[in-house]
């Protein structure tokens, strides 16, 4: 399977983020990269399709304060990266106000997304990869590996979180759509839930969200991801979300994973696309559920026994050691 990357990726290198209340290293780091690079071998590179691919998601004043806010941040004589400080809540005036603050906390869900001076040229080059692997995918691979990064499933049509910017996988979806390749499956397998991929394709019909992740009454990202939530308007029945305890195991994994299997084959995709997380291992730093890297392997067998032309995205994985090993065992398993 070919693996894209373009070395601009790396330009994006916030210093740290809120997490429990108090600062530490930013998790979303460039070692993850490295890790992956060192296991994966040689890379495939990534062309220029400019923004109109992006736009198809993301409203074009986003585009424009994920290009600015450094920019503006230090205008405004801060120091350190741009972060935001307040949120607007559900229900209050939709404001286009110039300062920065402001547009921090209108564009964003959280505080664990700080934009530094390369965010934007990194996170451009991220949605790039997962074009240029969708376009492997059309022109007769069976599947691709987009080694995204920053991530992308936490971002919503207009606003970052959880360390992502532009919605990779939403992107290639939309690409893939445009292209003619007809109804499309997302299939997130990060530990946490792609609430951003949700919310862009939740009242849609002709693309469907699948999920298996963490309990969002346990994790991040909270608001989103419950069993509850199958979709709206012409999207309902086209989204499903399978939580899952903390601890969970593979036994039980597999079990959740083949109902999400189960119900993109009743769908009648055309093409995967798999916004893949490695933050699922036992040994992850921020995350609470206990595959080993041998258990990659025949997760992705299952998933490619669909027989659909997959993509798959790069999303989460912290534990930096082993990171590059699960990826690795995951794609092989393709
Ligand atoms: C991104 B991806 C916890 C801070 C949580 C956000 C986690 C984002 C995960 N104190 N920070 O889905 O792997
Ligand atoms: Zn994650």
């Amino acid at each position: 399977m070919r693996v894209f990357w373009d070395e601009r990726q790396r330009r994006h290198a916030p210093v740290q983020e809120l997490h429990n209340g108090g600062f530490v290293p930013f998790a979303e780091h460039i070692g993850r990269v490295d890790s992956m690079l060192a296991a994966l071998g040689a890379t495939h590179s990534v062309p220029d399709r400019g923004e109109a691919p992006l736009l198809r998601v993301h409203p074009g004043p986003y585009l424009d304060f994920l290009k600015s806010a450094f920019i503006d941040w230090k205008a405004a004589g801060r120091p350190g990266d741009a972060a935001g400080y307040v949120w607007p809540v559900i229900g209050r005036r939709a404001l286009e106000l110039d300062r920065i603050d402001a547009r921090l906390g209108q564009y964003s869900m959280d505080a664990s997304t700080p934009i530094a001076e390369g965010t934007w040229e990194s996170a451009y080059w991220s949605a790039q990869t997962a074009l240029a692997g969708l376009e492997a995918l059309l022109a007769g691979d069976r599947a691709a590996f987009a080694l995204c990064r920053p991530p992308g499933h936490h971002a919503g049509a207009d606003y970052m979180g959880g360390y992502c910017y532009l919605n990779n996988a939403a992107v290639a979806a939309e690409a893939a759509w445009a292209a003619g390749l007809g109804r499309v499956a997302i299939l997130d397998i990060d530990y946490h839930h792609g609430n951003g991929t949700q919310d862009i394709f939740g009242a849609r019909g002709d693309v469907f969200f699948a999920s298996v992740h963490a309990d969002p009454r346990t994790d991040y990202p909270f608001f989103w991801g419950h069993g509850d939530e199958g979709g709206a308007g012409e999207g309902e029945g086209a989204t499903l979300n399978l939580p899952l305890p903390r601890g969970t195991g593979i036994r039980d994994y597999e079990a959740a994973l083949d109902k999400a299997l189960e119900a993109i084959a009743a769908f009648g995709a055309g093409l995967l696309v798999c916004s893949f997380g490695a933050d699922t291992f036992a040994g992850d730093p921020i995350c609470a559920f206990a595959l080993e890297t041998a258990d990659y392997a025949p997760v992705a067998r299952r998933i490619a026994s669909l027989g659909l032309p997959s993509l798959v995205v790069m999303e989460g994985g912290y534990a930096v050691d082993a990171l590059g090993e699960n990826v690795a065992s995951f794609l092989r398993g393709f």
